[in-house]
Protein backbone atom coordinates (compact mmCIF):
# COMPACT_ATOMS: atom_id res chain seq x y z
CA UNK A 1 0.00 0.00 0.00
CA UNK A 2 2.46 2.38 1.18
CA UNK A 3 4.81 1.42 -2.04
CA UNK A 4 1.67 2.46 -4.07
CA UNK A 5 1.16 5.68 -2.50
CA UNK A 6 4.97 6.80 -3.16
CA UNK A 7 4.62 5.36 -7.35
CA UNK A 8 1.26 7.44 -6.92
CA UNK A 9 3.31 10.31 -5.75
CA UNK A 10 6.31 10.03 -8.46
CA UNK A 11 3.77 9.88 -11.45
CA UNK A 12 2.09 12.95 -9.86
CA UNK A 13 4.88 14.78 -9.66
CA UNK A 14 5.86 13.73 -13.12
CA UNK A 15 2.85 14.93 -14.84
CA UNK A 16 3.23 18.19 -12.67
CA UNK A 17 6.72 18.48 -14.17
CA UNK A 18 5.99 17.73 -17.45
CA UNK A 19 3.15 20.14 -17.36
CA UNK A 20 5.05 23.03 -16.44
CA UNK A 21 7.81 21.97 -18.99
CA UNK A 22 4.92 21.99 -21.96
CA UNK A 23 3.61 25.32 -20.44
CA UNK A 24 7.11 26.97 -21.06
CA UNK A 25 7.87 25.35 -24.12
CA UNK A 26 4.45 26.54 -25.56
CA UNK A 27 4.88 30.36 -23.76
CA UNK A 28 8.17 30.66 -25.38
CA UNK A 29 7.28 29.89 -28.69
CA UNK A 30 3.65 32.03 -28.21
CA UNK A 31 6.16 35.04 -27.03
CA UNK A 32 8.92 34.74 -30.32
CA UNK A 33 5.95 35.16 -32.36
CA UNK A 34 4.20 37.81 -30.87
CA UNK A 35 7.22 39.95 -29.60
CA UNK A 36 9.59 38.84 -32.47
CA UNK A 37 12.86 36.93 -31.26
CA UNK A 38 15.16 40.48 -31.49
CA UNK A 39 12.95 41.86 -29.17
CA UNK A 40 12.40 39.14 -26.55
CA UNK A 41 16.57 38.82 -26.32
CA UNK A 42 16.36 42.78 -25.68
CA UNK A 43 13.37 42.21 -23.40
CA UNK A 44 14.74 39.19 -21.61
CA UNK A 45 17.94 40.44 -19.57
CA UNK A 46 15.62 43.47 -18.03
CA UNK A 47 12.93 41.07 -16.88
CA UNK A 48 15.47 38.59 -15.91
CA UNK A 49 14.87 38.60 -12.06
CA UNK A 50 11.00 38.83 -12.60
CA UNK A 51 10.99 35.45 -14.69
CA UNK A 52 12.92 33.73 -11.84
CA UNK A 53 10.31 34.90 -9.65
CA UNK A 54 7.33 34.13 -11.90
CA UNK A 55 8.99 30.83 -12.19
CA UNK A 56 9.81 30.48 -8.25
CA UNK A 57 6.21 31.53 -7.04
CA UNK A 58 4.67 28.84 -9.90
CA UNK A 59 7.00 26.02 -8.46
CA UNK A 60 5.37 26.86 -4.95
CA UNK A 61 2.14 27.38 -5.57
CA UNK A 62 2.21 23.71 -7.99
CA UNK A 63 3.74 21.89 -5.09
CA UNK A 64 1.77 23.83 -2.39
CA UNK A 65 -1.43 22.42 -4.42
CA UNK A 66 0.09 19.14 -4.65
CA UNK A 67 0.89 18.88 -1.25
CA UNK A 68 -2.75 19.85 0.09
CA UNK A 69 -4.71 17.41 -2.78
CA UNK A 70 -2.72 14.85 -1.23
CA UNK A 71 -3.30 15.47 2.26
CA UNK A 72 -6.99 15.73 0.94
CA UNK A 73 -6.36 12.06 -0.98
CA UNK A 74 -4.77 10.29 1.91
CA UNK A 75 -7.38 11.30 4.00
CA UNK A 76 -10.57 10.21 2.10
CA UNK A 77 -12.39 13.16 3.72
CA UNK A 78 -14.78 15.11 1.84
CA UNK A 79 -15.11 17.39 5.13
CA UNK A 80 -11.76 18.57 4.92
CA UNK A 81 -12.54 19.07 1.31
CA UNK A 82 -15.12 21.07 2.00
CA UNK A 83 -13.45 23.10 4.76
CA UNK A 84 -10.60 23.99 2.76
CA UNK A 85 -12.53 25.02 -0.25
CA UNK A 86 -14.65 27.08 2.66
CA UNK A 87 -10.97 28.69 3.75
CA UNK A 88 -9.94 29.67 0.33
CA UNK A 89 -13.78 31.27 -0.48
CA UNK A 90 -13.83 32.99 3.15
CA UNK A 91 -10.16 34.97 1.96
CA UNK A 92 -11.48 35.93 -1.60
CA UNK A 93 -14.82 37.27 0.22
CA UNK A 94 -12.41 38.93 2.70
CA UNK A 95 -10.69 40.75 -0.20
CA UNK A 96 -13.02 41.70 -2.05
CA UNK A 97 -14.75 43.39 0.49
CA UNK A 98 -11.67 45.13 1.64
CA UNK A 99 -11.56 47.90 -0.64
CA UNK A 100 -13.05 48.47 -4.17
CA UNK A 101 -12.02 46.31 -6.88
CA UNK A 102 -10.98 49.26 -9.58
CA UNK A 103 -11.88 49.11 -13.02
CA UNK A 104 -10.17 48.03 -16.00
CA UNK A 105 -8.16 45.18 -13.85
CA UNK A 106 -5.54 47.87 -12.70
CA UNK A 107 -2.69 47.05 -10.40
CA UNK A 108 -3.14 46.55 -7.47
CA UNK A 109 -6.60 45.17 -8.10
CA UNK A 110 -7.69 46.51 -4.85
CA UNK A 111 -6.45 50.37 -4.91
CA UNK A 112 -9.44 52.84 -5.14
CA UNK A 113 -8.44 56.76 -5.10
CA UNK A 114 -10.42 60.29 -5.09
CA UNK A 115 -8.80 61.90 -7.69
CA UNK A 116 -10.43 64.55 -9.91
CA UNK A 117 -12.18 62.43 -13.16
CA UNK A 118 -11.05 59.18 -11.00
CA UNK A 119 -7.78 58.41 -12.37
CA UNK A 120 -5.67 55.81 -10.51
CA UNK A 121 -2.13 56.54 -9.52
CA UNK A 122 -1.65 53.19 -11.09
CA UNK A 123 -1.17 51.62 -14.51
CA UNK A 124 -3.49 49.97 -16.12
CA UNK A 125 -2.51 46.00 -16.40
CA UNK A 126 -3.38 45.62 -19.98
CA UNK A 127 -0.87 49.16 -20.43
CA UNK A 128 2.10 46.98 -19.16
CA UNK A 129 0.91 44.71 -22.16
CA UNK A 130 0.68 47.52 -24.49
CA UNK A 131 4.77 48.73 -23.07
CA UNK A 132 5.74 45.07 -23.78
CA UNK A 133 3.87 44.95 -27.30
CA UNK A 134 5.71 48.34 -28.29
CA UNK A 135 8.82 47.25 -26.54
CA UNK A 136 11.37 48.12 -29.67
CA UNK A 137 9.42 51.46 -30.36
CA UNK A 138 11.13 52.65 -26.79
CA UNK A 139 14.68 54.30 -27.00
CA UNK A 140 17.42 53.05 -24.68
CA UNK A 141 18.86 56.02 -23.36
CA UNK A 142 22.35 55.68 -22.17
CA UNK A 143 22.38 58.61 -18.98
CA UNK A 144 18.49 59.90 -18.33
CA UNK A 145 20.35 62.24 -15.59
CA UNK A 146 20.23 65.89 -17.29
CA UNK A 147 24.05 67.51 -17.39
CA UNK A 148 23.86 70.03 -14.07
CA UNK A 149 26.40 72.42 -16.35
CA UNK A 150 23.34 72.66 -18.88
CA UNK A 151 22.26 76.43 -17.56
CA UNK A 152 20.91 78.47 -20.62
CA UNK A 153 23.44 81.63 -20.36
CA UNK A 154 22.24 85.06 -18.60
CA UNK A 155 20.02 87.12 -20.61
CA UNK A 156 21.60 90.23 -21.74
CA UNK A 157 18.72 91.56 -23.56
CA UNK A 158 17.02 95.17 -22.45
CA UNK A 159 13.50 94.74 -24.54
CA UNK A 160 10.94 92.03 -24.28
CA UNK A 161 11.11 89.99 -27.17
CA UNK A 162 9.42 86.66 -28.79
CA UNK A 163 10.91 83.41 -27.37
CA UNK A 164 10.44 79.69 -29.34
CA UNK A 165 10.87 76.94 -26.90
CA UNK A 166 10.27 73.39 -28.56
CA UNK A 167 9.73 70.22 -25.90
CA UNK A 168 9.61 66.86 -27.13
CA UNK A 169 7.52 64.35 -24.39
CA UNK A 170 8.78 60.96 -24.82
CA UNK A 171 8.96 57.96 -22.54
CA UNK A 172 12.03 55.70 -22.87
CA UNK A 173 13.93 53.21 -21.12
CA UNK A 174 17.15 54.31 -19.20
CA UNK A 175 19.32 53.31 -15.63
CA UNK A 176 18.07 54.72 -12.27
CA UNK A 177 21.25 53.20 -10.83
CA UNK A 178 23.63 50.15 -12.25
CA UNK A 179 21.50 47.58 -13.42
CA UNK A 180 18.23 49.05 -12.46
CA UNK A 181 16.01 50.09 -15.40
CA UNK A 182 13.25 52.25 -15.29
CA UNK A 183 10.56 53.38 -18.02
CA UNK A 184 11.21 57.42 -17.88
CA UNK A 185 8.52 59.27 -18.93
CA UNK A 186 10.64 62.65 -20.21
CA UNK A 187 10.59 66.25 -21.77
CA UNK A 188 13.86 65.82 -24.28
CA UNK A 189 14.92 62.23 -23.08
CA UNK A 190 16.59 64.09 -19.83
CA UNK A 191 15.56 64.29 -16.46
CA UNK A 192 14.75 66.79 -15.50
CA UNK A 193 13.90 68.36 -18.53
CA UNK A 194 16.04 70.77 -20.05
CA UNK A 195 15.87 74.04 -17.97
CA UNK A 196 14.60 77.26 -19.88
CA UNK A 197 15.65 81.20 -19.15
CA UNK A 198 13.22 83.40 -20.49
CA UNK A 199 13.03 87.48 -19.44
CA UNK A 200 10.41 88.90 -17.74
CA UNK A 201 7.78 91.11 -20.15
CA UNK A 202 8.56 88.07 -22.92
CA UNK A 203 6.46 86.32 -24.97
CA UNK A 204 6.76 83.01 -25.19
CA UNK A 205 5.70 80.59 -27.71
CA UNK A 206 5.94 76.86 -25.93
CA UNK A 207 5.90 73.93 -28.43
CA UNK A 208 5.16 70.67 -27.61
CA UNK A 209 4.99 67.51 -29.63
CA UNK A 210 4.49 63.61 -27.99
CA UNK A 211 6.68 61.19 -29.76
CA UNK A 212 4.74 58.65 -31.75
CA UNK A 213 6.51 55.99 -29.64
CA UNK A 214 5.13 57.26 -26.22
CA UNK A 215 1.85 55.29 -25.04
CA UNK A 216 0.20 57.69 -23.04
CA UNK A 217 -1.19 61.32 -23.33
CA UNK A 218 1.11 63.91 -21.97
CA UNK A 219 0.56 68.33 -21.52
CA UNK A 220 2.51 70.92 -20.43
CA UNK A 221 2.06 73.08 -16.89
CA UNK A 222 4.41 76.17 -16.70
CA UNK A 223 4.21 77.40 -12.80
CA UNK A 224 5.46 80.65 -14.69
CA UNK A 225 2.47 81.07 -16.49
CA UNK A 226 -0.77 82.80 -15.74
CA UNK A 227 -3.71 80.91 -17.15
CA UNK A 228 -5.49 78.02 -16.42
CA UNK A 229 -3.60 74.80 -16.35
CA UNK A 230 -0.48 76.72 -16.75
CA UNK A 231 -0.50 75.67 -20.50
CA UNK A 232 -1.90 72.57 -19.73
CA UNK A 233 -5.12 72.96 -21.14
CA UNK A 234 -3.52 74.43 -24.40
CA UNK A 235 -1.12 71.53 -24.50
CA UNK A 236 -2.52 67.93 -24.58
CA UNK A 237 -0.82 65.96 -27.33
CA UNK A 238 -1.70 62.59 -28.56
CA UNK A 239 0.98 60.60 -29.55
CA UNK A 240 2.80 61.93 -32.68
CA UNK A 241 1.00 64.98 -32.28
CA UNK A 242 2.51 68.04 -31.75
CA UNK A 243 0.39 71.79 -30.20
CA UNK A 244 1.90 75.08 -29.32
CA UNK A 245 0.41 77.78 -27.32
CA UNK A 246 1.90 81.41 -26.12
CA UNK A 247 1.84 83.22 -22.77
CA UNK A 248 3.69 86.25 -21.86
CA UNK A 249 5.75 86.20 -18.59
CA UNK A 250 4.41 88.40 -16.25
CA UNK A 251 6.30 87.61 -12.94
CA UNK A 252 10.14 87.47 -12.42
CA UNK A 253 11.29 84.23 -10.61
CA UNK A 254 12.32 80.46 -10.46
CA UNK A 255 9.47 77.75 -11.63
CA UNK A 256 8.74 74.41 -12.29
CA UNK A 257 7.11 73.04 -15.12
CA UNK A 258 5.77 69.77 -15.55
CA UNK A 259 3.27 67.52 -17.22
CA UNK A 260 -0.18 67.54 -15.94
CA UNK A 261 -1.72 65.02 -17.49
CA UNK A 262 -4.03 63.17 -15.29
CA UNK A 263 -3.21 60.91 -12.88
CA UNK A 264 -1.23 64.05 -12.81
CA UNK A 265 1.22 62.37 -9.94
CA UNK A 266 1.92 59.20 -11.92
CA UNK A 267 3.13 61.39 -15.11
CA UNK A 268 5.52 63.58 -12.21
CA UNK A 269 7.22 60.64 -10.82
CA UNK A 270 7.91 59.18 -14.03
CA UNK A 271 10.33 61.96 -14.87
CA UNK A 272 8.46 64.61 -16.39
CA UNK A 273 9.28 67.69 -14.78
CA UNK A 274 11.81 70.52 -15.27
CA UNK A 275 12.83 74.53 -14.29
CA UNK A 276 12.22 77.83 -15.94
CA UNK A 277 13.69 81.03 -15.05
CA UNK A 278 12.12 84.26 -15.96
CA UNK A 279 14.91 86.81 -15.52
CA UNK A 280 13.98 89.80 -14.08
CA UNK A 281 14.06 93.28 -16.19
CA UNK A 282 16.93 94.34 -14.54
CA UNK A 283 19.02 90.71 -14.43
CA UNK A 284 20.75 88.46 -11.52
CA UNK A 285 23.79 89.46 -10.37
CA UNK A 286 26.69 87.78 -12.29
CA UNK A 287 28.24 84.71 -11.10
CA UNK A 288 31.25 82.61 -12.10
CA UNK A 289 29.10 79.36 -12.28
CA UNK A 290 25.18 78.48 -12.08
CA UNK A 291 24.35 75.36 -11.73
CA UNK A 292 20.80 73.51 -12.59
CA UNK A 293 19.67 70.64 -9.80
CA UNK A 294 16.10 69.12 -9.29
CA UNK A 295 14.93 66.29 -7.11
CA UNK A 296 12.71 63.89 -7.82
CA UNK A 297 11.01 60.75 -6.29
CA UNK A 298 10.97 57.11 -8.07
CA UNK A 299 8.16 54.61 -7.35
CA UNK A 300 9.03 51.24 -7.93
CA UNK A 301 8.34 48.09 -6.94
CA UNK A 302 10.24 45.69 -4.95
CA UNK A 303 13.19 46.10 -2.64
CA UNK A 304 15.65 49.68 -3.09
CA UNK A 305 18.35 47.85 -6.02
CA UNK A 306 16.06 44.97 -7.30
CA UNK A 307 17.98 44.78 -10.64
CA UNK A 308 16.45 44.38 -14.07
CA UNK A 309 13.16 46.56 -15.30
CA UNK A 310 11.43 47.98 -12.31
CA UNK A 311 7.87 48.43 -12.52
CA UNK A 312 6.47 51.78 -11.19
CA UNK A 313 4.48 51.21 -7.75
CA UNK A 314 0.98 52.77 -7.38
CA UNK A 315 0.37 51.92 -3.96
CA UNK A 316 4.20 53.32 -2.93
CA UNK A 317 2.91 56.87 -4.59
CA UNK A 318 -0.02 57.09 -2.86
CA UNK A 319 2.00 56.40 0.71
CA UNK A 320 4.35 58.75 -0.95
CA UNK A 321 7.63 56.50 0.17
CA UNK A 322 9.75 56.29 -3.53
CA UNK A 323 12.74 53.82 -3.54
CA UNK A 324 14.45 56.29 -4.51
CA UNK A 325 15.35 60.03 -4.79
CA UNK A 326 17.20 61.64 -7.18
CA UNK A 327 19.14 64.49 -7.87
CA UNK A 328 18.99 64.68 -11.78
CA UNK A 329 17.29 61.78 -12.31
CA UNK A 330 19.19 59.36 -11.80
CA UNK A 331 21.59 58.23 -8.75
CA UNK A 332 25.38 59.81 -9.11
CA UNK A 333 27.84 57.30 -10.41
CA UNK A 334 29.99 56.09 -8.64
CA UNK A 335 30.45 59.45 -6.76
CA UNK A 336 32.30 61.21 -9.17
CA UNK A 337 31.80 64.95 -9.18
CA UNK A 338 29.29 66.43 -12.29
CA UNK A 339 30.20 70.04 -10.82
CA UNK A 340 33.13 72.01 -10.28
CA UNK A 341 34.61 74.99 -9.47
CA UNK A 342 37.44 77.30 -8.21
CA UNK A 343 38.55 78.61 -5.26
CA UNK A 344 37.40 82.06 -4.54
CA UNK A 345 34.46 81.54 -7.71
CA UNK A 346 30.86 82.58 -6.77
CA UNK A 347 27.67 80.20 -7.67
CA UNK A 348 24.77 80.09 -8.18
CA UNK A 349 22.22 76.86 -7.99
CA UNK A 350 18.91 76.93 -9.93
CA UNK A 351 17.09 74.28 -7.21
CA UNK A 352 13.75 72.82 -7.97
CA UNK A 353 11.66 69.62 -6.94
CA UNK A 354 9.64 68.02 -9.26
CA UNK A 355 8.32 66.34 -6.11
CA UNK A 356 5.88 64.11 -5.80
CA UNK A 357 5.59 63.79 -1.97
CA UNK A 358 8.48 65.54 -0.06
CA UNK A 359 9.91 68.21 0.76
CA UNK A 360 13.28 69.07 0.07
CA UNK A 361 15.61 70.44 2.62
CA UNK A 362 18.42 71.60 0.22
CA UNK A 363 21.76 72.01 2.27
CA UNK A 364 25.51 72.04 1.12
CA UNK A 365 27.71 69.82 3.61
CA UNK A 366 30.86 71.95 4.54
CA UNK A 367 28.94 75.23 2.66
CA UNK A 368 27.01 78.38 3.95
CA UNK A 369 24.45 80.06 1.37
CA UNK A 370 25.42 83.53 1.19
CA UNK A 371 22.19 84.09 -0.38
CA UNK A 372 19.13 82.35 -0.64
CA UNK A 373 15.65 83.57 -2.95
CA UNK A 374 13.25 81.40 -1.05
CA UNK A 375 10.86 79.77 -2.98
CA UNK A 376 12.19 80.74 -6.07
CA UNK A 377 10.66 84.12 -5.74
CA UNK A 378 12.97 86.93 -7.20
CA UNK A 379 11.83 90.82 -6.55
CA UNK A 380 11.01 89.72 -2.74
CA UNK A 381 12.64 88.98 0.61
CA UNK A 382 16.11 87.29 0.21
CA UNK A 383 17.65 85.34 2.74
CA UNK A 384 21.43 85.33 4.08
CA UNK A 385 23.46 82.96 5.53
CA UNK A 386 21.36 79.90 5.30
CA UNK A 387 22.49 76.52 5.86
CA UNK A 388 19.09 74.83 4.43
CA UNK A 389 16.62 76.05 2.72
CA UNK A 390 13.09 74.23 2.21
CA UNK A 391 12.28 73.38 -1.50
CA UNK A 392 8.81 72.36 -1.67
CA UNK A 393 7.11 69.99 -4.26
CA UNK A 394 6.11 71.50 -7.36
CA UNK A 395 8.47 74.76 -5.91
CA UNK A 396 12.07 76.19 -6.40
CA UNK A 397 14.75 78.03 -4.92
CA UNK A 398 17.83 79.94 -6.00
CA UNK A 399 21.08 79.69 -3.73
CA UNK A 400 24.42 81.19 -4.06
CA UNK A 401 27.80 81.01 -2.33
CA UNK A 402 31.44 81.31 -2.98
CA UNK A 403 34.20 78.64 -2.78
CA UNK A 404 36.54 79.41 0.14
CA UNK A 405 38.11 75.79 0.25
CA UNK A 406 39.33 73.42 -1.95
CA UNK A 407 37.71 69.91 -1.69
CA UNK A 408 33.86 68.53 -2.10
CA UNK A 409 30.65 70.12 -1.54
CA UNK A 410 28.01 67.46 -0.84
CA UNK A 411 24.63 69.03 -1.47
CA UNK A 412 22.35 66.85 0.00
CA UNK A 413 18.36 66.91 1.33
CA UNK A 414 19.48 66.84 5.05
CA UNK A 415 16.19 64.28 5.56
CA UNK A 416 19.81 62.15 5.43
CA UNK A 417 18.09 58.93 5.32
CA UNK A 418 17.04 59.80 2.12
CA UNK A 419 21.02 60.24 0.92
CA UNK A 420 20.65 56.45 1.04
CA UNK A 421 17.87 56.70 -1.69
CA UNK A 422 20.12 58.87 -3.80
CA UNK A 423 19.30 62.59 -3.37
CA UNK A 424 22.99 63.86 -3.18
CA UNK A 425 25.32 65.58 -5.58
CA UNK A 426 28.64 66.82 -5.51
CA UNK A 427 30.49 69.90 -6.36
CA UNK A 428 34.51 69.84 -6.65
CA UNK A 429 36.08 72.92 -5.77
CA UNK A 430 39.59 73.30 -6.85
CA UNK A 431 42.40 75.20 -5.79
CA UNK A 432 44.61 76.34 -2.67
CA UNK A 433 44.17 75.65 0.87
CA UNK A 434 42.57 78.80 2.82
CA UNK A 435 44.27 77.64 5.84
CA UNK A 436 43.16 80.59 8.08
CA UNK A 437 39.55 79.71 7.51
CA UNK A 438 39.71 76.22 7.65
CA UNK A 439 42.83 73.94 8.81
CA UNK A 440 43.64 70.71 11.07
CA UNK A 441 45.72 71.22 14.45
CA UNK A 442 44.92 73.92 16.97
CA UNK A 443 44.42 77.47 16.78
CA UNK A 444 48.05 78.57 17.92
CA UNK A 445 49.71 76.49 15.35
CA UNK A 446 51.11 79.09 12.36
CA UNK A 447 49.33 79.11 9.07
CA UNK A 448 50.92 82.56 7.60
CA UNK A 449 53.72 80.53 6.28
CA UNK A 450 52.32 78.51 3.48
CA UNK A 451 55.74 76.13 3.62
CA UNK A 452 54.39 74.72 7.06
CA UNK A 453 50.86 73.40 6.13
CA UNK A 454 50.34 70.24 4.46
CA UNK A 455 47.48 70.72 1.94
CA UNK A 456 44.55 68.61 3.24
CA UNK A 457 42.06 67.07 1.25
CA UNK A 458 38.28 66.15 1.54
CA UNK A 459 38.08 63.56 3.92
CA UNK A 460 42.08 62.28 3.53
CA UNK A 461 42.76 63.00 7.21
CA UNK A 462 46.13 65.17 7.09
CA UNK A 463 47.89 66.85 9.35
CA UNK A 464 49.81 70.33 10.17
CA UNK A 465 53.10 69.90 9.94
CA UNK A 466 56.08 71.40 12.16
CU1 LIG B 1 2.88 63.15 -19.17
Amino acid sequence: MKNEDTKDTFRHLGYAAFGLFSFGIVSAVIMIFYFGLDNLLTLLPLIYYSVVQGVAITIAVVALSFFVLRIVYRLHSKLLALTLAVIVAGALLYMWADKTYSPHFAMPAFMHVYHPGGSLPDLPFKNVLVFIKNFKNFEFVEDIGADPNTVPPPINRTEPALVRIELTAQEVISEVAPGVYFNYWTFNKQVPGPMLRVREGDTVEVTLTNHHSSLHHHNIDLHAVTGPGGGATLSKVNPGETRTFSWKALNPGLYIYHCATPNVSTHNSHGQYGLILVEPKEGLQKVDKEFYIVQGELYTKGVIGKKGLTIFDGDALLDEEPNYITFNGRIEKDGIPRMSMKVGETARIYVGNGGVGLISSFHPIGEIFDTVYPEGGIGGNILKNIQTTAVLPGGAAIVEFKAEIPGAIVLVDHALARMNKGAWAIINVEGEENPEIYRPGTSDDPFTQGSQVTPASYGSGSEMSH
